[in-house]
């Protein structure tokens, strides 16, 4: 049910039956080896949606293997780029036809609005799949124009086994953002899905073998980060970890990869991005946009809107707006239609996101609306906006990954820039001006991997995405990302009385 002015409304969404709660390694589905399971919680109700088999270290070198085989002797890397499109643009099709199955499950599973994944997360899957898959017949190198006795040309190879770790906050997207251009690289992986949200990983494996993906191209190891996650970035076996999540698990993964086999490692790490708003903008159109980049999935975005930057002139106007604004925003039940936003996705993060509240009180921010759980079961947070809140404040500096928004006032445009860059991470800036040379200035001013001028989330599947700073490196999404699952190897020959 939602809950609007007290009102309550009921979901009619049909529950889907879970079908797929067993490791997924060298396309078949197999209990962990030491039998043991986990329980993966609704974040509506607090209850048990399914138990899930626990893979451990020992689960991940039989993944492992089978990688390494499918990729060493195995068709898929081996296989012309069009017939690796083929089976891609059907596994594309195959998700489409399993759309609706697929959002309730991340529905049920991570709290993603239901009527966003029916149209925009699964959605967004699907043409990833097409677009990569278009990409895998146009995967070439250069001519070098070498010394004048040499013939020298690159080629592209796919890098290897990847291990794939992503989190939690869009189970589907963080799968096919990692999958789908790995796979058309030619690589084999192991994917370890989330803890929270292991289920829908487990369907696209199902989907991707009736696809026609060989058997061990995709192999889905679920359980935890200190378990599962550290045995993949250790591996000897593996060439290259990718990661999204946290800084600090970022670290970890780092120093395991340089540690064990100093393998590739492409980390999407935290952020606390500023969105800056300046006088001249109509607030009536940016004061919805700057509640949305902050409060979007409950705030569990990596790219979130977090800081908010107004401009002195607009100041009151915009925050008036805002708040305005807020009485049309609804929280309750993921499935309900009219609904914003839903649950954080458990316990843990539904109290980290309380502590950093508590911690903004304490620190003598002024709490403008919001700070308390919502009164029902589920990890419901009231939309919750600071302001006052100085750069120094724990709330400006660190990711809360919730429903909580910072607010700052700004005089001039140095400021705005130096204050937005006094941060450790760097992931995107939303700049809200209609004077072109001020959206300029600060767009190249920002140390951070995605700029949104007069929008916010301006995602698509040809712009690549990724950190600067302690946001981490290498990107995701565009051609930028098939290119990180990429060797560049150069090869030269000596020809004899060239002409030129
Ligand atoms: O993240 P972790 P958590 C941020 C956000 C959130 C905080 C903590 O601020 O509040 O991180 O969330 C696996 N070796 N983001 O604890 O630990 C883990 O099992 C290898 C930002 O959930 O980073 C999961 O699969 N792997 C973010 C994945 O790492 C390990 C999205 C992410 O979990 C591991 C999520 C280890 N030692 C959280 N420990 C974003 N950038 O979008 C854990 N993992």
């Amino acid at each position: 049910s939602g809950e609007r002015n007290g009102h309550v409304e009921k979901s009619t969404v049909l529950i889907p039956q879970v079908k797929f709660t067993k490791l997924f390694i060298n396309g078949e589905f197999v209990d962990s080896i030491s039998g043991k399971s986990f329980e993966t919680i609704d974040p509506r109700s607090e209850e048990v949606i399914a138990k899930v088999a626990e893979g451990d270290k020992a689960d991940v070198d039989l993944a492992v293997k089978a990688a390494r085989e499918a990729f060493d002797h195995g068709p898929w890397p081996r296989l012309p780029g069009s017939e690796r499109r083929r089976i891609m643009l059907k596994f594309a099709d195959l998700i489409e036809q399993n759309l609706e199955e697929l959002a309730a499950i991340d529905t049920i599973d991570a709290a993603n609005l239901y009527s966003l994944g029916k149209i925009l997360f699964i959605n967004n899957a699907i043409e990833l799949f097409r677009y990569y898959a278009g990409a895998a017949d146009k995967i070439h190198g250069e001519t070098l124009k070498m010394s004048r006795q040499l013939h020298g040309y690159t080629l592209l190879e796919p890098v290897g086994v990847v291990g794939h770790i992503i989190p939690w906050n869009f189970p589907t997207q963080m799968f096919s953002m990692k999958v789908a251009p790995a796979l058309a690289a030619g690589c084999t992986m192991v994917v370890k899905p989330a803890e929270q949200t292991p289920l829908s990983a487990l369907f696209y494996a199902h989907l991707a073998k009736l696809a026609g993906v060989p058997d061990g191209v995709i192999n889905i190891v679920t359980g935890f980060g200190p378990t599962v996650g550290a045995a993949i970035s250790s591996h000897m076996d593996i060439d290259m970890v990718s990661f999204t999540g946290s800084t600090a698990t970022g670290h970890r993964i780092m120093q395991a990869a340089a540690t064990s086999n100093v393998k590739q490692v492409c980390l999407e790490l935290g952020g606390k991005s500023p969105f800056i708003v300046f006088d001249d903008v109509d607030v009536d159109k940016i004061a919805p946009l700057a509640l949305n980049a902050c409060l979007f999935n409950q705030g569990q975005i990596c790219v979130a809107g977090t800081r908010l930057f107004i401009q002195e002139g607009i100041y009151d106007k915009f925050v008036a707006r805002l708040l305005e604004e807020l009485k049309t925003w609804v929280v309750g039940d993921p499935f309900d239609p009219n609904v914003n936003q839903g649950p954080q996705v458990d316990k843990k993060q539904f109290e980290r996101v309380l502590s950093y509240i508590e911690l903004g009180k304490k620190e003598g921010a002024t709490l403008l609306t919001g700070g308390k759980p919502l009164e029902r079961k589920g990890y419901y947070i009231e939309p919750t906006i600071f302001t006052d809140v100085t750069d120094d404040m724990t709330i400006a500096q660190e990711e809360i990954f919730g429903p909580v928004m910072s607010i700052m006032k700004f005089k001039s445009m140095e400021e705005a820039i130096k204050r937005a860059n006094n941060i450790k991470y760097g992931l995107a800036a939303g700049v809200m001006t209609n004077n072109l040379d001020t959206a300029n200035t600060v767009s190249r001013s920002i140390k951070a991997g995605s700029i949104w001028i007069n929008c916010y989330f301006a995602f698509d599947n040809d712009a690549p995405i990724g950190g600067y700073k302690m946001s981490g490196f290498g990107k995701d999404m565009g051609m930028d990302a098939l290119h990180k699952y990429l060797h560049v190897k150069s090869i030269a020959t000596p020809i004899y009385n060239s002409p030129w």
